[in-house]
C-alpha cells in the first residue's frame, strides 16, 4: 500500500481525503470543479483489462467476474493465460484522480466476442479508448482496433506485457498491427499501477490533441 501512495504522489494522483480525513480543497472549492472524463479500456479476452482497472482505481472496482467453467473451454483459449479462474460478463468500473481535478472514470469491456453487443453502450461518451494487446495473440486486439477506428474514437496501445514472454519494442508491434504513426503504441504492465497510469495519460494527451475543440 504504501508504494501506492509514493506512486500516487509521484504522478499527481490525490486520494479523495487527506491524511485526517478531510476533503481535498478541490472539492470544496466551487470554482475548481474537477473534470470527469470517460474512459474505456478494451482489448481481446484475458488480455488485462479487469488487471488495469484494479491496479488503479482508488475506489473498490465494481466487477462483474463469472467463474469460467469447462462448459466455455473451447471457446476461451487459456493457453496464454492458465491461472485465469474467471472472465468479465458485463464490465469493469474504477475511478481515478490526476493532478486534484481530472478525475477518470474507467471502464474495463468483456472480452469475449459473445459479449460485445454491450461494447456500444460502454463507449457512449467517452473521451477515448486504451486498447490492450498481448504480443503472443496479437490478432485478438483486432475487433477493438476496428471497433475504434470505425468509430472515429481516439485510442492508444498498450501492450501489456507478460513475465517470460518476449520483449517487443513499440514500433515492432505497431508494425505488426499496421498501427498508423499518430497513434501512441505503448508496452506496460496492467498489475503495475504507475504503469497502467502512464498508459493513461498517454490516452488523455493524445485525446486532447485530436478532439476538436
Ligand atoms: N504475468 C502477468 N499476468 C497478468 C498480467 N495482467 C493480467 N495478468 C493475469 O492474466 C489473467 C487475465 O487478466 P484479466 O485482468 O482477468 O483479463 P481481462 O482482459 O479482464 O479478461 P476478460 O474480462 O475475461 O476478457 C489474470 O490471471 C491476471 O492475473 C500481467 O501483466 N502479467
Ligand atoms: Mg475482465
Amino acid at each position: 500500500m504504501d508504494s501506492a501512495v509514493s506512486d500516487a504522489a509521484s504522478f499527481g494522483v490525490s486520494p479523495l481525503l487527506d491524511e485526517e480525513d478531510h476533503p481535498q480543497s478541490w472539492q470544496t472549492d466551487r470554482n475548481r470543479a474537477p473534470i470527469a472524463t470517460k474512459i474505456v479500456v478494451a482489448g481481446g479476452f484475458g488480455v488485462g483489462k479487469t488487471t488495469l482497472v484494479t491496479s488503479v482505481s482508488e475506489i473498490t472496482p465494481l466487477q462483474t467476474e463469472a467463474l469460467m467453467t469447462e462448459a466455455s473451454e473451447e471457446t476461451d483459449d487459456l493457453t496464454a493465460t492458465p491461472d485465469k479462474s474467471t472472465t468479465t460478463v458485463a464490465m469493469d468500473f474504477g475511478r481515478i484522480t490526476l493532478d486534484d481535478d481530472l478525475v477518470l472514470y474507467l471502464f474495463g469491456t468483456p472480452g469475449q466476442q459473445r459479449f460485445w453487443f454491450m461494447w456500444d453502450d460502454l463507449v457512449r461518451g467517452a473521451i477515448g479508448a486504451v486498447v490492450l494487446a498481448d504480443t503472443r495473440r496479437l490478432k485478438d486486439c483486432f475487433p477493438a482496433l476496428d471497433y475504434f477506428e470505425s468509430c472515429g474514437l481516439p485510442y492508444v496501445v498498450a501492450v501489456n506485457h507478460f513475465d517470460g514472454t518476449e520483449m517487443f519494442e513499440p514500433e515492432d508491434v505497431r508494425e505488426a498491427l499496421t498501427i498508423p504513426p499518430h497513434i501512441p503504441v505503448m508496452i506496460m504492465d496492467a498489475r503495475r499501477r504507475i504503469s497502467a497510469i502512464e498508459s493513461l495519460l498517454a490516452l488523455v494527451a493524445h485525446a486532447l490533441e485530436h478532439t476538436p475543440a
